[in-house]
């Protein structure tokens, strides 16, 4: 008995030791909160407050509560828009530069509360958290931190009062997805009729640290937004432009939010310690706000696509803004060119032509890193070469002549991002053409080139910081130039 026990043993023992392992993680990795983040890509923004009424972008903190009146409210139709626009979920202005709370909130007399809508009686944040559970979407906050009609902005006790503020949202309405922390800060203001400048530091003054720790506390699983993170990255501009060398990773203790680092935002840190994705944040009109002499202005279908492309297919979320009307609608004119831009987007991926099809690589890992995972529709899945090989091609065999002039590549983000140069090539004529050169992938990349007809697309990593560990590529048709 005693020998069968033993020889089990060994068994079992060399059977472990015939397992190829898996890479090492390589350098910061996404937290849950993070990877749960990734997978939203794209939702919406709305900017509404007195401003939608005094035709204003930054209201001073000065205007009267009754300005607040919308005629036809319906978070609804905001919602139910969002959701038939592919949309993931709804980030609200609950309070911006003005200070105005769209929120009766118990610690100022400056929300909807002293309003003629509905009597004082009514609450945008929480009518938009019911539209987004009905409608099955996230819903996220902005606090704006710069508050010009507050009188002690500027003040410790005012930190008091933004975090009462952030407590009252992330504890009174359900779960948040995202908390965004607003970069804008200090300047010219009401603040309580003194009617001055106030400058603050912005690398000291809001004791972030401790206000992030709130948030961690109430919503665990909420990412923060902010120039400087923590959770999640501004890109650095406000025009929809992601950059194509795009690291998920910062140095964020050298950050802080309002500062200048546009540039650095853009491509993050190759050598980051933290994992702070980009989100490019962009309005559908000129404004964040509603002016109706915008409305001319909305972005056409064929213009979200580019935004779509330097977002999403670079990397990086797309937190896309608009704004509703004087009758809290969002109006005919962005809701039609937002859903055509849906069909747009449906048909733009329509037919997927990689997955399942022949491939092979120069390099493989061994059982179970093999090239065929990277298009068997399995994203936990993935293609590794052996450890210390930093570079290696695969090939995908379409098996005829297939026209293509999309390509989408993903890195198993959860052993880190890696890969710093990449080429794509086709066969053509007996030999291998380039189609576009690229440097950074990490989470998703999608990239266009002119239509090529080909048997075989290679995917050449030319350098990766770790043996290069891709999760997904797919390739289209897509009916666009
Ligand atoms: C900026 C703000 O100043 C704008 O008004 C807007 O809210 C935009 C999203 O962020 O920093």
């Amino acid at each position: 008995m005693k020998r069968i026990i033993c020889l089990l043993i060994s068994i079992s023992s060399l059977l472990a030791c015939s397992q190829v392992k898996p890479p090492e993680p390589f350098g910061p990795l996404p937290s849950e909160r993070q990877l749960a983040w990734h997978e939203m890509e794209y939702y919406m923004f709305v900017h509404f407050t007195v401003n939608t009424f005094t035709d204003k972008e930054w209201g001073y903190g000065d205007e009267k509560e009754s300005v607040f009146n919308p005629t036809a409210l319906d978070c609804r139709q905001w919602a139910k828009t969002a959701k038939d626009a592919g949309m993931k979920g709804i980030i609200i202005t609950a309070k911006h530069h003005d200070g105005f709370c769209l929120w009766p909130s118990k610690y100022t007399e400056h929300s909807v509360r002293n309003s003629v809508w509905k009597d004082g009686k009514g609450d945008v944040v929480r009518e938009l958290r019911s539209a987004c559970d009905e409608f099955g979407l996230k819903f996220g906050v902005y606090l704006s931190p710069w508050d010009r009609n507050s009188s002690i902005y500027g003040t410790p006790e005012y930190l008091v009062y933004y975090r009462n503020q952030l407590r009252e949202l992330l504890t009174e309405y359900g779960d948040v997805f995202e908390v965004w922390f607003d970069g804008a800060n200090g300047g010219d203001g009401y603040y309580g009729g003194k009617k001055e400048t106030r400058k603050i530091d912005n690398k000291t003054f809001y004791d972030w640290p401790n206000t992030h720790a709130i948030v961690r506390e109430l919503q665990p699983s909420a990412v923060m937004f902010s120039d400087a993170g923590p959770d999640i990255r501004w890109v650095g501009n406000e025009s929809g432009m992601g950059s194509l060398t795009n690291w998920s990773l910062l140095k964020k203790d050298e950050m802080y939010p309002g500062g200048d680092f546009a540039k650095i935002l853009g491509e993050g840190h190759t050598d980051g310690n933290y994992w702070v994705p980009a989100e490019v944040d962009v309005s559908i009109r000129p404004g964040w706000f509603y002016h109706s002499t915008e409305d001319s202005k909305v972005r056409t279908p064929e213009n979200l696509m580019e935004l779509y492309y330097s977002s999403v297919g670079r990397n990086s979320n797309l937190l896309l803004n608009i704004p509703p009307d004087r009758r809290g609608l969002l109006n005919e004119n962005d809701v039609k060119s937002l859903l055509a831009f849906s069909d747009l987007l449906k048909n733009e991926f329509a037919t997927e032509l990689a997955k399942g099809k022949k491939v092979s690589a120069t390099s493989a890992r061994g059982k179970g890193y093999e090239a065929l995972m990277v298009n068997d529709g399995n994203k936990e899945t993935y293609w590794a070469s052996k450890d210390g090989v930093t570079s290696g091609e695969i090939i995908i065999d379409l098996g005829s002549e297939t026209e293509v002039n999309r390509i989408l590549l993903q890195e198993y983000i959860k052993l880190g991002q890696r890969v710093q140069e990449f080429n794509v090539s086709a066969f053509i004529n007996g030999a291998w053409q380039p189609l576009i050169s690229g440097t950074t992938i990490g989470n998703k990349v999608i990239r266009k080139f002119p239509v090529v007809k080909t048997e075989k697309i290679k995917i050449s990593i030319v350098k990766s910081k770790a043996c290069p560990v891709i999760s997904n590529i797919e390739l289209y048709r897509s009916p666009g130039e």
